[in-house]
């Protein structure tokens, strides 16, 4: 029996339910083909910002058994950039992601009218950048949230998604929740990392990052819990009827598995593809397909947010 891992997103058929997290080996354009040459089943790219960025300081990435944290700064070659190699990435037959975010408001419309000029396959809007020195994440501001949302959905043609902060307190996916529901968002992508979390050496007696005191968002293993209760309160909250990316805590195919029976239609990986390379894609793969096997079925669709509640 063969078991079938593609999914589907807004209309967009990907040939495999796993595919990069935004900022996760993605920032050049090697990379990128490296990412349309390996068994991912689309290419993100990471959020683009108006002019190219070197981003904060170095160190700016740890990693440890747990995880992951990282104050990057938003490394990326600009919008120009990213929307030129659009043609060149969307041969490799699975769709691009543009990931689009900003400094200010004022960015996002710009960038998301040229990049929906070079039509990628869908565009996620990252609304929860933690780490810009003096800049709040806009995704726990509802009032931020929906100024760029109405500024960019009209612009995008494209399926457009969200990429959201976790969030803490049902009151506060409710309120997301009315926000998103008032504006035809067409995919949701969560959670970025946990922002401003802190890692201690206690060797060195030291933080383990430069920027930021080394305050940075947490990613990998240790935030997994944190990424499926965001993915099954939205998944809740819309009745399933707007597709989530689940991103957050994928180490292996048991995690892929609880991440879409909470509801999600795909995955990204972001700290373990730092830490282990492309070969993560077919590891995956494997595993979960195995997973599926043994249980008895045949597609992710299969147990798409069936989570039983007790
Ligand atoms: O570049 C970053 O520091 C970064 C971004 Br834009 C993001 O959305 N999430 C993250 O963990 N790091």
């Amino acid at each position: 029996m063969t078991t079938d891992l593609s999914t589907t997103i807004a209309g967009v058929q990907f040939p495999s339910c796993f595919m990069n997290a935004a900022g996760a080996l993605c920032v050049t354009r090697d990379e990128l083909m490296a990412l349309g040459q390996s068994r991912a089943g689309a290419i993100v790219t990471k959020s683009m910002t108006v002019d190219a960025r070197q981003g904060n300081p170095e160190p700016r990435y740890y990693g440890f058994p747990g995880g992951s944290i990282n104050s990057m700064g938003l490394p990326n070659l600009g919008y120009r950039a990213y929307a030129e190699m659009i043609p060149e990435l969307k041969r490799f037959g699975k769709p691009v992601v543009a990931s689009v975010a900003g400094l200010c408001e004022d960015d996002f419309p710009v960038i998301a009218a040229a990049i929906n000029a070079a039509q990628p396959d869908l565009i996620e809007v990252n609304l929860s950048c933690p780490n810009i020195p003096g800049k709040p994440q806009i995704g726990y501001d509802p009032e931020a949230s929906e100024r760029v949302i109405k500024r960019v959905r009209h612009l995008i043609t494209v399926p457009m998604g969200l990429k959201l902060p976790p969030y803490f307190d049902p009151a506060h996916h409710e309120v997301m929740g009315r926000v998103i529901g008032r504006h035809g968002v067409n995919f949701l992508n969560m959670i970025n990392s946990v922002g401003n979390g802190l890692v201690v050496d206690p060797e060195r007696e030291a933080v383990v990052i430069k920027p930021k005191g080394g305050f940075g968002g947490l990613g990998g293993r240790i935030i997994k819990p944190v990424a499926l209760a965001n993915v099954r309160a939205f998944y809740k909250l819309f009745q399933g009827k707007i597709p989530i990316i689940g991103t957050g805590g994928v180490v292996d195919g048991v995690d892929v598995f609880e991440h879409v029976l909470c509801g999600a239609s795909a995955v990204q990986i972001g700290t373990v593809l730092v830490e282990e390379g492309l070969d993560v894609f077919g590891r995956l793969e494997t595993e979960l397909a195995a997973i599926l096997t043994h249980k008895g079925y045949r597609s992710i669709a299969d147990v798409q947010g069936m989570l039983k509640e007790l």
